[in-house]
């Protein structure tokens, strides 16, 4: 296990108490949101995914630090989101069927909240009939957000572009697919209208498709 500073560590540990307790001392010593987030938090679960890929942590400690990862993230949603802007569009978004991972989903809600957008987020293992639902039930021009962390989940991801076209929705709504295995030329190849590799990215995506 390589160097990492307090918080990072906390995280890796899955030690929710002192994660918050660390977040809530950075905050206080005028540290911003999205730093706390990028050099510190992300950077934990990112050794999370390593130790996970190399065989030392196992589900229950995975689980640990995703719970301390949503907690801070509980703390920082807020403070991302505050401005009170004009709407900057509407999306919604989830992880599809069959994948329960949610904290990249999450950060990409919070960030595209943070920049004036009005989120709405169907949460995990969103069944098909929900993101139809939910895309029928706003009018005008929208974006729709499918994220999704393994690889046997992909294959949701053209199911719900098709089910977005049979309902007729699909010249209105945008599609932008993410997840640490979505590539550009798999969004390419299912239709999608973009990807983007990180939270940032996916703001500015969001951006230039309500734009064009
Ligand atoms: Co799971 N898991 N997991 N896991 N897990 C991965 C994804 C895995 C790569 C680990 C590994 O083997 N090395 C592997 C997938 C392999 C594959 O298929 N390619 C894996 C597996 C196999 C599984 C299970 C099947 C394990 C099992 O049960 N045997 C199981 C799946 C259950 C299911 O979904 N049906 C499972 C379960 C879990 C936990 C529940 C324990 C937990 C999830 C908790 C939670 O999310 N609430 C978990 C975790 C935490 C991980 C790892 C360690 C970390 C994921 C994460 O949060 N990353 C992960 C390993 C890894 O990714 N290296 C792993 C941090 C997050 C900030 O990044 O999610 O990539 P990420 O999001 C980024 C970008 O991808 C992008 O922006 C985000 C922010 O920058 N992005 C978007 C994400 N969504 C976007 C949408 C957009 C745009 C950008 O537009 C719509």
């Amino acid at each position: 296990m390589g160097e990492f500073g307090p918080l990072t560590q906390a995280v890796i540990d899955g030690n929710g108490k002192k994660v918050l307790e660390l977040v809530s001392k950075a905050l206080g010593e005028k540290a911003t949101p999205a730093s706390i987030l990028s050099e510190h938090l992300i950077p934990g679960m990112i050794e999370v995914g390593k130790l996970m890929a190399e065989g030392e942590y196992f589900i229950p400690e995975v689980l640990k630090s995703a719970k301390s990862m949503n907690g801070a993230l509980e703390i920082l949603e807020p403070l991302l989101a505050q401005g009170g802007r004009e709407s900057a569009g509407y999306v919604i978004m989830g992880t599809v069927d069959g994948d329960i991972h949610d904290i990249g989903k999450n950060l990409v809600c919070m960030l595209l909240k943070g920049s004036g957008f009005e989120v709405v987020d169907l949460g995990v293992s969103v069944p098909l009939a929900k993101f139809v639902e939910a895309a029928k039930a706003k009018d005008g021009k929208i974006i729709l957000g499918l994220s999704a962390l393994i690889t046997p989940t992909l294959d949701e991801m053209p199911v719900v572009i098709k089910a977005i076209e049979e309902a007729g929705l699909r010249s209105r709504v945008k599609i932008m697919v993410g997840g640490a295995p979505v590539t550009k030329e798999f969004a390419e190849s299912i239709k999608a209208d973009g990807t983007a590799p990180d939270a940032p990215s996916a703001v500015t995506l969001a951006k230039s498709l309500l734009a064009a």
